[in-house]
């Protein structure tokens, strides 16, 4: 894109422990639901890119799988992302839960930050959930995280509430360097209609189904089609790697996965803006090595 006078145009990471608020943040600033939340651990699993663009800046916020402890056996490929995450940008933002301590995950990081040779970008402390925290707390826990490393600011908020969004917002505004933008001024994120489809169908998995089933799955959509009347045709297949898991997710005479499909359409059509006929199967395919071993619900 040809650089244009005035522009500014930079590159935000969103790391930190799972479950922490992450994605509801990364919507929350760019004003649209396009990483996927629920209330169960490592639910991202891929990093997802939002862009946002108002007067003069354009943003990119990554949202990154969630870290977990050392108990818990995630993909290696979680930290590759979250280490490329952190690399590319220009700050990033490491988001605490304000009411869980500071834990074995979170000292590795800060050592492991504090030994790397590359030059990193300034880190940013999110400290979120304050809407379930009392203040005076808040400030003790700032103060805590801020003695095991130092972070060029601390920003207190809720995402879920929104509250002490605004600050934080105008601080990354004021600080994107200039430079001319990566997107067109009406991109949102940079997936593919697929992934974005995708997700929707994982989300309501996720929210429906229990156990380690849907961490060992995967979504696939094979095939779109638009017809004349504007409707768009999509079949998705579920890929499962047990027959167990299968029959889990097909449900006593298909209940359970007539359920995901009619929810997944619904969350499709409200995301497009537009009708929908899902055709959702679930598919055995040949065995793959798990990538969760042990997940951890939290709320
Ligand atoms: N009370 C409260 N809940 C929040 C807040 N922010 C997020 N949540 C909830 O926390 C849960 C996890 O939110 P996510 O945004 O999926 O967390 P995440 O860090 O992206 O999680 P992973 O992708 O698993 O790493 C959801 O149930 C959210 O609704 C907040 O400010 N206050
Ligand atoms: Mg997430």
């Amino acid at each position: 894109m040809k650089k244009k006078e005035n522009q500014k145009y930079g590159t935000i990471a969103i790391l930190g422990e799972v479950n922490v608020g992450k994605s509801t943040l990364l919507n929350l600033l760019i004003n649209k639901e396009i990483s996927i939340v629920t209330h169960k651990a490592n639910t991202t699993r891929e990093k997802v890119r939002g862009i946002t663009s108002d007067g003069n800046t354009q943003i990119v916020l990554i949202d990154t799988p969630g870290l977990s402890s050392p108990t818990i056996k995630t993909d290696r490929s979680f930290l590759t992302q979250v280490w490329g995450a952190i690399i590319e940008a220009d700050f990033f933002l490491l988001v605490i839960d304000c009411r869980k301590p500071i834990s074995r995950t979170l000292l590795n990081l800060f050592n492991e930050l504090k030994a790397s040779v590359k030059k990193l970008p300034d880190a940013i402390l999110v400290i979120n959930k304050i809407d379930m925290f009392s203040k005076e707390k808040l400030l003790l826990k700032s103060k805590e995280v801020n003695d095991y490393f130092s972070f060029k600011k601390t920003f207190m908020i809720s995402a879920l509430k929104g509250y002490g969004v605004s600050d934080l917002k105008s601080w990354m505004y004021a600080t994107i360097p200039e430079s001319s933008w990566g997107y067109p001024k009406s991109a949102r994120h940079d997936m593919t209609i697929e992934k974005f489809l995708n997700e929707k169908t994982r989300e309501v998995i996720l929210l429906r189904i229990h156990q380690e089933v849907p961490y060992n799955l995967e979504v696939d959509t094979y095939e779109i089609k638009k017809l004349r009347d504007g409707k768009l045709k999509v079949w998705q297949s579920i890929n499962v790697y047990n027959a167990r898991y299968r029959a889990m997710l097909i449900g006593k005479s298909g209940h359970t996965i007539k359920s995901i499909s009619i929810n997944a359409r619904l969350n499709m059509e409200k995301a497009l803006n537009q009708k929908i006929h899902l055709f959702l199967e679930v598919k055995l395919k040949k065995k793959k090595s798990t990538s969760i071993e042990l997940v951890g619900e939290s709320h």
